[in-house]
């Protein structure tokens, strides 16, 4: 069972992640992590705080010689602006007065923070529920990426809308209608992707949500969108009906929502299926040169909370960033009167960092099921049980139902 725990404030000294259960002999760098971690940081509309960082991962243990020891792998990732924020977040008592925030950004995690911890300063909130923390999941799920690879499985993801602009073409329809050719890499979409300001596979799209995201910049807004996170090459069989917690759809909803500012997750047609006729939501089966497959992939790559070796499609909403520099209504803690809400340092658009952000935790998720599936404490042993059965799998299903 793989399982990680990050920790670490936003204006802290550090992020810090502790990753366990990976077998042995798998590659890492930090360079590959890193890599991930800039990808995280990109975006047009992210917010001066990107300037003063750019992440790195030190791997502080569980790898010698660029390979895994099968011990638990502790990654630190320092915030540069912890220069700037010494005293106010400082470990130690101290003797000067700090201002104490008194006003609630509705959205944010500001107002139920204080009144579950007790606290008497919103500051204590901000810091552990900013989406700062999810440089130390990235790093977490890049060493499942990196697992995954060495299996051919491959995760992609691109941003679908921003404020409501979506594309000319729809994308997404050549994934629900299998449409894919049958060598499809999921991570060649991130390929294209990559290269957008905002994660986007149409640059048409691209120069109608910049000028959308100027406007929203201009009267101190915010926005938010949807994006795709996609995996390929992966098998048969990962997740089981047997319970509610063993399904792998439920796994991934669970990490999607986790993610900061995440409102919705759809796997496959999801919301569309609920408008259709059955004869029109369901994947037929079909034979391909005697081998069973799919006339479409409207499920998204997931039957009975199983992974149908098809790709896995999860389309996820971002809601708007809750800091406005034109603020809305709130209250102000001490005094009791209405304000407007505080503004704060902050982002004006995140979609194209949570969709990177959601490719780390689907290859954490898919990564957490191979695992469990096919075991091993080696790099070597997994791919002997991976590839036994494999081989054997349609193998099986003839000789069964041979009558
Ligand atoms: C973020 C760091 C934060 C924000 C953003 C994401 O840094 P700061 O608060 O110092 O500007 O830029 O966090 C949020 C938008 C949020 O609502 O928490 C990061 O590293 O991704």
């Amino acid at each position: 069972m793989i399982r990680f725990l990050t920790a670490g404030e936003s204006h802290g000294k550090a992020l810090t992640v502790i990753v366990d259960g990976f077998p042995s002999n798998l590659k890492i760098s930090e360079d590959y992590i890193n890599s991930q971690l800039k990808r995280r940081q990109f975006g047009y509309g992210r917010g001066l705080r990107m300037k003063i960082e750019s992440d790195k991962a030190e791997i502080l243990s569980g790898v010698r010689f660029g390979k895994t020891l099968g011990s638990p792998v502790a990654m630190l990732i320092l915030n540069k602006d912890w220069d700037n924020w010494q005293t106010l977040m400082s470990v130690e008592s101290i003797n000067n007065k700090v201002e104490k925030i008194s006003i609630p950004r509705p959205g944010h995690a500001d107002l139920v923070g204080v009144s579950k911890y007790n606290f008497d300063d919103i500051r204590n909130s901000i810091e552990r529920s900013s989406a700062r923390e999810t440089a130390a999941r990235v790093a977490a799920g890049t060493i499942a990426r990196r697992l995954l690879e060495d299996f051919g499985i491959t995760i992609g993801s691109f941003v679908e809308s921003i404020g409501g602009i979506y594309p000319e073409k729809n994308f997404a329809e050549k994934l629900y209608h299998n449409k894919l050719p049958v060598n499809f890499f999921a991570q060649s979409i991130s390929d294209k992707s990559d290269k957008s300001l905002v994660r986007v596979l149409e640059l048409e799209q691209e120069s109608k949500i910049i000028r959308k995201i100027k406007s929203a910049k201009k009267n101190g807004d915010t926005l938010g969108g949807t994006f795709f996170t996609i995996a390929s090459g992966v098998p048969v069989g990962l997740g089981s009906f047997m319970n509610y917690d063993t399904k792998l759809d439920a796994e991934i909803a669970q990490s999607f929502m986790s993610i900061n500012a995440v409102k919705a997750v759809e796997i496959g047609e999801g919301f569309l299926l609920a408008e259709k006729f059955g004869s029109k939501s369901h994947d037929e089966i079909i034979l391909k040169k005697d081998i069973i497959g799919r006339k479409t992939n409207r499920a998204g790559g997931i039957e009975g909370g199983v992974s149908t070796g098809l790709p896995i499609i999860v389309r996820a909403a971002m809601k708007p960033i809750a800091t406005l520099m034109s603020p809305i209504e709130s209250v102000n803690l001490s005094t009791m009167k209405k304000v407007d809400a505080r503004r704060e340092r902050s982002d004006f658009v995140a979609v194209p960092a949570c969709a990177v952000i959601a490719e780390s935790m689907l290859a954490w998720s898919i990564a957490k099921f191979f695992l469990q599936k096919f075991g091993g404490d080696s790099l070597e042993e997994l791919k002997d049980n991976y590839s036994s059965y494999n081989k054997k799998l349609f193998g099986r299903i003839k000789k069964n139902f041979k009558r």
